[in-house]
C-alpha cells in the first residue's frame, strides 16, 4: 500500500509531450491502487485546484494538466493498458470519462523506456489497450539502435519542433464510450433548437454548424471563449446532447465535446473549433478529430453538410485553429449503417524529464 512515507519518497513519473498535449506518465505500480487515493494524489502533485496549478507540475490549462497510467496488460490482444486522467485544473477532480489520443502518442515510448515491451528492430509495435472506454491502438515508434529515438522530421500542427513520427492507428474505438457510433441513434437531431449530429468513434463529439449559432468557425480560441452567449449556448447544446447520447448528467464530466464546424477554408475537408468542453481547443483532439471525420463519412449529417465533396477513400483534413489534422478512416455501409473499420493519425512525441516528483501534503 502506498503510505505517506511513499509521499515523502516522492513519485516516479515521466514528463512528456504527446501530440498537442502534455502529461505526467506513471507506472501504474507507482501509485495508490485505490482509484479515490491515486486521485486524490494526482491533485497534489499537478497544483489542483488552482488556474495556474503553481504548486505542482501541471500547465494551467486542459491540455497541460495530463495523466497516463500505464501497465503490461493481462490481455492476450494487447501489450499495454493505458488509463487517461485529466486532472481539472481549477476544480478537485480527476476525471476517467474520456481517453486522450495525444497523451496516447507518448504511451508506446513510455513503456518501451520503462522495460515493458522491448525496442525490437528499426520500428516496435506496440499495442495498447484504452481503458477509458473499448479499443485498442497500435502504435509504431522509431527504435532505430535499440532504444526510443524521438528525434525526426515529422511536424504536426500546433506543435512548433519536428520530432520522429509515432503511427496511430484505431480499432474497436466506435461507440467506445457511448456503445455505439450514433448514440441517439440518428446521424441528425435537433438539440435545444440547433441541427446537431451525435457521434462517438473513440470519442464522444457533438457536430453543430457554427453559423447556426451565430459564428463564422473561423474564431480564435481566445474569441470564442470571450462570447459569453455562445457559450452559454455550448453548454445548453451539450448537456441536452449528452443526455440524448446515454451520458446522464455531463455537468461535471469532460465528455461531448462540442465542434463547431464550417466550410473549409484553406483546401481541407471541414473546419472545426472543439469545445473540450469549456475551454476551446487550440488544435483539436485525436480522437475528437478522428470523430468528426467520421461524421463527415455519414450521409446527411451536419459534418457531412459543412464538408461539401469528399474525395472517397484519401485522408480526410480538418482545419483547426493552428493548422490542419488528418484523419485516415476506412469505413464500410454508408448512413446510419456505416461501420468503421479502423482510423489512422499521425503524431510525434518526446521525453521532457524524467524522476521523481514530490506531492504537496495533504
Ligand atoms: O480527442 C483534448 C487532446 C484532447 C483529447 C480533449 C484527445 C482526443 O487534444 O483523443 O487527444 O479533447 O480533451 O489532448
Amino acid at each position: 500500500t502506498f503510505d505517506e512515507d511513499d509521499e515523502e519518497a516522492g513519485v516516479a513519473c515521466m514528463l512528456m509531450r504527446g501530440g498537442t498535449s502534455k502529461g505526467a506518465y506513471f507506472l501504474a505500480g507507482d501509485l495508490p491502487a485505490d482509484p479515490a487515493r491515486r486521485d486524490d494524489l494526482l491533485l497534489r502533485l499537478m497544483g489542483s485546484p488552482d488556474t495556474a496549478q503553481l504548486d505542482g507540475i501541471g500547465g494551467g490549462h486542459p491540455l497541460t494538466s495530463k495523466v497516463a497510467v500505464v501497465s503490461r496488460s493481462p490481455e492476450p490482444r494487447a501489450d499495454v493498458d493505458y488509463l487517461f486522467l485529466q486532472v481539472h485544473v481549477a476544480e478537485a477532480l480527476v476525471s476517467a470519462g474520456q481517453t486522450c489520443g495525444n497523451i496516447l502518442a507518448g504511451v508506446a515510448p513510455f513503456a518501451i523506456e520503462r522495460g515493458l515491451v522491448p525496442a525490437e528492430g528499426d520500428e516496435t509495435r506496440v499495442r495498447i489497450r484504452i481503458l477509458n472506454g473499448d479499443g485498442v491502438a497500435t502504435a509504431y515508434v522509431d527504435t532505430r539502435g535499440g532504444r526510443v529515438r524521438y528525434a525526426g522530421g515529422t511536424y504536426i500542427s500546433g506543435v512548433p519542433f519536428p520530432a520522429a513520427p509515432v503511427t496511430l492507428c484505431f480499432e474497436g474505438t466506435e461507440g467506445a464510450t457511448c456503445g455505439s457510433l450514433l448514440p441517439t441513434g440518428s446521424v441528425r437531431d435537433e438539440i435545444a433548437g440547433v441541427a446537431a449530429t451525435c457521434v462517438d468513434n473513440g470519442m464522444p463529439v457533438v457536430v453543430v454548424a457554427a453559423g447556426a449559432l451565430g459564428a463564422t468557425g473561423y474564431e480564435s480560441p481566445t474569441e470564442l471563449e470571450a462570447d459569453a452567449a455562445l457559450t452559454a449556448r455550448v453548454e445548453e447544446i451539450r448537456l441536452r446532447a449528452g443526455a440524448l447520447m446515454g451520458l446522464g448528467d455531463v455537468r461535471t464530466t469532460t465528455v461531448p465535446k462540442v465542434a463547431l464546424v464550417a466550410a473549409p477554408r484553406d483546401g481541407g475537408t471541414i473546419s472545426a473549433r472543439t469545445f473540450i468542453p469549456h475551454r476551446v481547443h487550440t488544435s483539436i483532439g485525436v480522437l475528437g478529430a478522428v470523430s468528426v471525420a467520421t461524421a463527415v463519412l455519414l450521409d446527411g449529417s451536419v459534418a457531412a453538410e459543412a464538408a461539401g465533396r469528399t474525395a472517397p477513400g484519401g485522408p480526410l483534413r480538418i482545419e483547426h485553429p493552428t493548422g490542419y489534422f488528418d484523419a485516415l478512416i476506412e469505413v464500410s455501409g454508408t448512413g446510419a449503417g456505416l461501420r468503421v473499420r479502423r482510423s489512422g493519425v499521425v503524431r510525434t512525441a518526446r521525453k521532457l524529464f524524467d524522476g521523481v516528483v514530490w506531492p504537496r501534503r495533504p
